[in-house]
């Protein structure tokens, strides 16, 4: 079949895009590997983000308590909806799963009503394996003492490091 010539560019560009060619290939340690259902992928047909990645998404500061910390901290990371914009997906639940295969699933309208962050630092320091990281799911639980249930709680998994979209 023969397109017409003025098309072309638009079909090159609906190729590239469904191929995922939107996302770089991470340079550093990888922090984060996403799977499921996404359109943006970078290795095989996941995403996969170092750090500097992470850290090129939107951010944002959440200052809170929670029940692990002493005091209020001030933790930093990414929006959790901007990761699952980065990623191009549209569904309605992300699985999160931690180093010790914990698990937890998250509904994607949380990532919406709420600013939740995958924290990356604490007080502006990386957060360590052996500080909950790297990357540690908070919720504003200082702005909506509503947060502070079981079922919010459950869902605040610490040592991130995948996220299957459901
Ligand atoms: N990585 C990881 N995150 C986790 C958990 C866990 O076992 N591992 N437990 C979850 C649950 S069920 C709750 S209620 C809270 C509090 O866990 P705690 O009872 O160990 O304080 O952390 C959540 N985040
Ligand atoms: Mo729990």
């Amino acid at each position: 079949m023969r397109y017409p010539v003025a098309l072309a560019p638009a079909l090159l560009l609906l190729s590239l895009s469904a191929a995922g060619e939107n996302l770089e290939p991470p340079k550093g340690p990888v922090l984060l590997v996403v799977s499921g259902n996404l359109d943006n992928t970078n290795v095989g047909d996941e995403a996969h983000f170092d750090r500097a990645m992470l850290e090129a998404l939107e951010q944002h500061d959440t200052l809170t308590h929670t029940p692990w910390h002493d005091g209020a901290v001030n933790f930093s990371g990414p929006l959790g909806r901007a990761l699952l914009e980065a990623v191009g997906s549209d569904s309605d639940q992300v699985r999160v799963t931690a180093l010790n295969d914990y698990a937890a699933t998250i509904p994607v309208s949380d990532f919406y009503q709420y600013d939740v962050i995958f924290a990356m630092r604490a007080d502006g320091e990386a957060l360590r394996v052996r500080d909950q990281g790297p990357l540690f799911v908070i919720y504003p639980f200082d702005d909506d003492p509503n947060l502070l249930n079981e079922l919010t709680l459950t869902r605040s998994v610490w040592q991130v490091n995948r996220l299957d979209i459901e």
